[in-house]
């Protein structure tokens, strides 16, 4: 392979990680996982989708990331009646460890008869959640805070949806309530891959280049969608202003677990740990939204990729 299509991430192989088979009560499907370190291990908050077809939130853990995982018996995180937007269950969270707050915050999509909508969990232990509503109107979903306040405020990166278009936004928050200085960050392109919608994938990641972002992007085919991944960086002062965004796609549907599930053809990033010590980037996905799968690469190797993009101009 030449070196311009030298592929960015390399998948685990032994994927799927977790199948629905590895729950220890009945379930249709588990994928899009919340992924972060905690007490020196890797915890997953996994979508899980039940036989009604409802979501809730269970955890794994793992000494390695990949193998020997301790799932809860129960699910972990889910739907509490007394909040209206979660009727339909709770979907594809994503987690930051808070440094203000020195709490993890986990933003997760409510689903109801409304809509769905971004909410927003605090936790200190993955076992008692302190719920903090919903901050999105809908329709809006894939939502992630920064792990850190940006020149004195939250920010949050989301995806609604306006007049049928689908582009990632950005929005401020002094207090994760009320949210303003909202502005599209990452449109769609029109004719390319992400010509049809696009939304964030894991939380952001600080790196000496800016902020790390991928995102998913999707094309509408014949025989349905394909959802690939794409990287931004973003300035590390003013997120709102993209320092560089690939072409290309780096990531997506190639192997058979990505096409036989229940939604052919997609893979969605929802979890990134950076192992900074050994320059190692892991990112969970769900594959078909059926099962959870692994691929790794290194912020070096997506350094290249920048300078490779810019020469081919
Ligand atoms: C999106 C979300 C994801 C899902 C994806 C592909 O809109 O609902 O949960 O993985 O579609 O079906």
């Amino acid at each position: 392979m030449d070196r311009k299509n030298r592929a960015v991430f390399t998948r685990y192989s032994g994927n799927p990680i977790i199948t629905s088979n590895d729950l220890p009560y009945p379930a249709n499907s588990v994928f899009n996982p919340g992924a972060v370190f905690f007490n020196n291990k890797t915890l997953l908050l996994m979508r899980v989708e039940d036989l009604r077809g409802f979501s809730h939130l269970t955890k794994a853990i793992s000494e390695d990331g990949l193998t020997n995982w301790k799932i809860d018996p129960h699910p972990t995180l889910q739907p509490d009646p007394n909040y209206q937007e979660e009727q339909f269950g709770l979907e594809d969270p994503r987690i930051v460890f808070l440094e203000e707050l020195g709490k993890y915050a986990i933003t997760y999509v409510s689903f109801s008869r409304g809509g769905p909508v971004v909410s927003i969990a605090l936790t200190e232990d993955f076992c008692n959640f302190e719920r903090l509503g919903c901050i999105m109107p809908p329709e809006d979903k894939d939502a992630s805070l920064f792990p850190r306040k940006v020149k004195g405020r939250y920010v949050l990166i989301h995806r609604p949806i306006i007049r049928g278009e689908a582009h990632v936004w950005i929005s401020f928050s002094p207090d994760l309530k009320y949210w303003g200085d909202h502005r599209i960050l990452i449109p769609v392109r029109p004719g390319w891959w992400d010509n049809h919608r696009v939304g964030l994938g894991p939380p952001p990641i600080e790196t000496s280049e800016g902020w790390l972002i991928l995102y998913h992007g999707v094309r509408i085919t014949a025989s349905g969608s394909l959802y690939r991944v794409g990287i931004v960086l973003l300035d590390l002062d003013d997120p709102t202003k993209i320092v560089y965004r690939s072409d290309r796609w780096v990531f997506g549907p190639e192997e058979e677990l990505d096409f036989v599930g229940d939604v052919p053809g997609v893979t969605f990033p929802t979890g990134l740990l950076y192992d900074r010590h050994n320059d190692r980037l892991i990112m969970y996905y769900g594959a078909a939204d059926k099962y959870i799968a692994v691929a790794m690469t290194s912020f070096s190797r997506i350094r290249d990729l920048m300078k490779e993009e810019a020469t081919q101009l």
